[in-house]
This record gives C-alpha cells, sequence and structure tokens, in this order.
C-alpha cells in the first residue's frame, strides 16, 4: 500500500485528493495547522475524514516538515497548503511569501535530506503568468507575476525545478488554472456568485457586490485537477504540466450562467462602476459593482494550453464552464433548503 502525504488537505484541492488516493488504495496522511477551531468539514462532506490520519503541520515551522517526513515515511508528497487568495495577498506580503515561496524550499531541504527517494507535487498556479506574456499560455511562457502570491508561487516553482535538477528528486510543478468546485472557499469570485445568486433565489434580496467584470479566467472542475496531480507523480520522470481546459470565460458570463442554473434571466446596464444586473423575473437587483473589491493590479486574462498534459499523461478535464457555474449554483440552492 502506498502512502501519501498531503499538505493542506483541508481545502479543496486536499479534499478532492485524499478522496481520490483512498479511492485508489492509499493511505492517506495530512497536515493541519494549530487553529482554535480545527476546520475539517470538507472532508466529512466527502465522507472521508475517519480515513484519514491528520498530523499537526506548519508551512512555517520546519520542525513540523521534520517530524511528518521522518515519522510517516511517505512514498508521495502533494505540497497543496498555502495562502492561496490572491486579493489577501497585498494585505499579507511577507506572510504569503513564506508561506507560499519559503516554505517550499524548507520541505524540499528535508525530503532531500530524509527521504530523497519521495515523489513530490509544488501546486504552481497560472497566476505566475499574471500580465501574459503569450496567448494561450504554456510550461514555457514567461512569468509575469502581478501579486504577492503570484511571485511567491514563482520562487516556490523555480525551486521545485531547482532541486529536480540540482539533487535528482522526483519533484514535479502541477500549473493548475482556476479549478472550482462546491467546496471552493466562499472568498473566491465563483463561489461568492454561486453563494449569493443562492440567496437571491431562495428569497433573499442582497446583490452579490464584485469587482471587476471584465476579467477573465480559464476554470475547470477541481475534481479533474486534482487527477492530474496523481497523474503526474506516476510518470518515471518529474516534469512541469499545464492544466487548463483552453477555454477562457470573463466574470460576467461566469454569473450568467450560474443565474440562468437558478431560473433568473438578468438584464445588464451601465458600465464600470455602474454596472448592475437584474432578474427581469422578479425585478431584484442581483448584481451591482463595489470598487472595494478591486485589486491593486489585476490579471485580465489567463487561457492555458493543456496539450502536454494531455499527450504524456492522458489527462483532460471534462467539465465545461456552463456545467461548472450549474453544478457550484445547484449545490449551494440545495444547502439552503
Ligand atoms: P485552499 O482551499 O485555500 O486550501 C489551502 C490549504 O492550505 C488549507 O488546507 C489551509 O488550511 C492550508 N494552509 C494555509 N496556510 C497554512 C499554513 N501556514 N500551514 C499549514 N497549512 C496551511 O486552496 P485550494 O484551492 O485547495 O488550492 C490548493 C493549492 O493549489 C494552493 O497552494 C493554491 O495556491 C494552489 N492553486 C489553486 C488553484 C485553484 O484554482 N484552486 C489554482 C492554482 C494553484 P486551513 O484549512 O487551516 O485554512
Ligand atoms: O478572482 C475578479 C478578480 O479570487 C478571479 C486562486 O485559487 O486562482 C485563484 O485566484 C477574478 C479576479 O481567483 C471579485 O479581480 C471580480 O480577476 O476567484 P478569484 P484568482 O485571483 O484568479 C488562481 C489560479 C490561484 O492560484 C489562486 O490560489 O475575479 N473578481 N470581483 C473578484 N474576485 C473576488 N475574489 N471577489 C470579487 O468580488
Amino acid at each position: 500500500m502506498k502512502k501519501a502525504f498531503i499538505t493542506g488537505i483541508t481545502g479543496q484541492d486536499g479534499a478532492y485528493l485524499a478522496k481520490l488516493l483512498l479511492e485508489k488504495g492509499y493511505e492517506v496522511h495530512g497536515g493541519v495547522r494549530r487553529i482554535s477551531q480545527p476546520e475539517i468539514t470538507r472532508l466529512t462532506s466527502l465522507g472521508i475524514a475517519e480515513d484519514i490520519q491528520l498530523h499537526d503541520f506548519d508551512l512555517l515551522e520546519q520542525n513540523s516538515m521534520f517530524r511528518v517526513i521522518r515519522d510517516v515515511e511517505m512514498d508521495e508528497f502533494y505540497n497543496l497548503a498555502a495562502q492561496s487568495f490572491v486579493g489577501a495577498s497585498w494585505e499579507l506580503p511577507v506572510y504569503t511569501a513564506d508561506a507560499d515561496g519559503m516554505a517550499v524550499v524548507r520541505i524540499l531541504d528535508t525530503l532531500r535530506t530524509l527521504r530523497p527517494d519521495c515523489r513530490f507535487y509544488q501546486a504552481s498556479t497560472s497566476e505566475m503568468f499574471g500580465l501574459v506574456q503569450e496567448v494561450p499560455q504554456t510550461e514555457t511562457t514567461r512569468l509575469y507575476p502581478r501579486s504577492p502570491y503570484g511571485a511567491a508561487k514563482v520562487y516556490g516553482h523555480y525551486i521545485t525545478m531547482n532541486y529536480r535538477e540540482s539533487f535528482g528528486l522526483h519533484a514535479s510543478s502541477g500549473i493548475l488554472f482556476n479549478h472550482e468546485s462546491p467546496l471552493r472557499g466562499k472568498e473566491f469570485v465563483t463561489r461568492k456568485i454561486t453563494l449569493g445568486l443562492a440567496a437571491l433565489a431562495r428569497g433573499g434580496n442582497a446583490p452579490v457586490e464584485l469587482g471587476n467584470m471584465d476579467a477573465r479566467r480559464d476554470w475547470g472542475f477541481a475534481g479533474d485537477y486534482v487527477d492530474g496531480m496523481w497523474r503526474m507523480l506516476q510518470q518515471d520522470v518529474a516534469d512541469d504540466y499545464v492544466l487548463a481546459t483552453g477555454v477562457t470565460t470573463t466574470i460576467r458570463d461566469f454569473f450568467t450562467f450560474a443565474a440562468e442554473a437558478l431560473g433568473m434571466d438578468l438584464d445588464w446596464s451601465g458600465e464600470g462602476e455602474t454596472e448592475t444586473a437584474t432578474d427581469r423575473k422578479t425585478g431584484k437587483l442581483v448584481m451591482k459593482v463595489n470598487p472595494k473589491f478591486y485589486r491593486p493590479a489585476e490579471v485580465d486574462l489567463l487561457i492555458g494550453n493543456p496539450q502536454k498534459a494531455v499527450e504524456k499523461l492522458g489527462w483532460k478535464a471534462t467539465v465545461n464552464i456552463r456545467e461548472l457555474a450549474s453544478m457550484m449554483a445547484l449545490s449551494d440552492f440545495d444547502a439552503l433548503s
């Protein structure tokens, strides 16, 4: 039986990956940080909380890495933990650099010392492309991060390559474009939209307040993306791979798809800070722009080319953007019953 260790197991991807690995017969261990009230609701909602062995672990604490790597004796190490909210990274730039950048070398160096044959996955991100230098983006597109989060992840990405090339570690980076699900954190735009629309559809009156409606993202389903992570670690040779759908959608269109799934018929008006959406069926205001959600620097367009992953890993995205919006909106609507 193979053993896997997942940092960030309480997060969206950690929960889906743990479920996948359990289904494949792995013994699954996960790292959880010390907080006043442990939050394992995602693991509970997938029905796997009892099947996982949890260990104290913090990205900022090298001793916790030393202990879990020494004690768990894992075959595969998935580093999914991070300060993952781009918007917060301008308020927490030093913490973000430490958790999303420096922590990666803490883990890699401990693996190199204690368990050099363990396979390693680093959660890299399309945010590293930032002000995109090429469309669509591939594994070789020049990086131009636009946030403290993106900059920290660039360090994590390059140090993963560096430990692979310097010490022969089986260390791979997945450059993952946005992936969402009903388990997505509530501050990310897709989930914020589906939660807000579900509340409106259940009789609420508070419009969803959003920032930049013109930004475009390449959104897929998180369940598909964790399968790609696992496939990367099954390769004989470690490498870096883009996982994406190859389709890009504006925030406005995602909002429309989610609203349609809940039976709404939107009337859009205004632009920029005056843009609004009203449901023709009820006359309710369902969206208004609030500049408070604008970012100091924006990533306007992301669209990935997953060809390498398709050809070498046999991976592909199976859920399109309308299906994703509908899945999330209906899940939030049902939860409010
Ligand atoms: P998420 O839901 O925000 O989960 C983040 C996880 O990291 C949580 O389990 C969190 O624990 C843990 N964590 C945060 N700070 C920690 C610390 N100091 N020590 C230990 N654990 C800590 O993120 P996600 O969407 O699953 O993303 C997983 C990874 O992929 C992240 O590295 C993210 O940056 C990256 N990524 C995500 C996407 C995407 O679209 N989802 C795309 C590309 C890359 P708590 O439960 O205690 O908060
Ligand atoms: O923003 C715009 C916002 O916060 C997407 C993380 O998983 O994916 C995620 O980062 C877009 C941005 O995700 C609101 O300005 C408009 O252009 O959902 P998001 P993100 O920043 O793309 C990458 C790949 C990661 O690696 C990250 O970990 O939506 N937007 N109005 C808004 N965004 C938010 N959050 N809230 C709004 O009200």
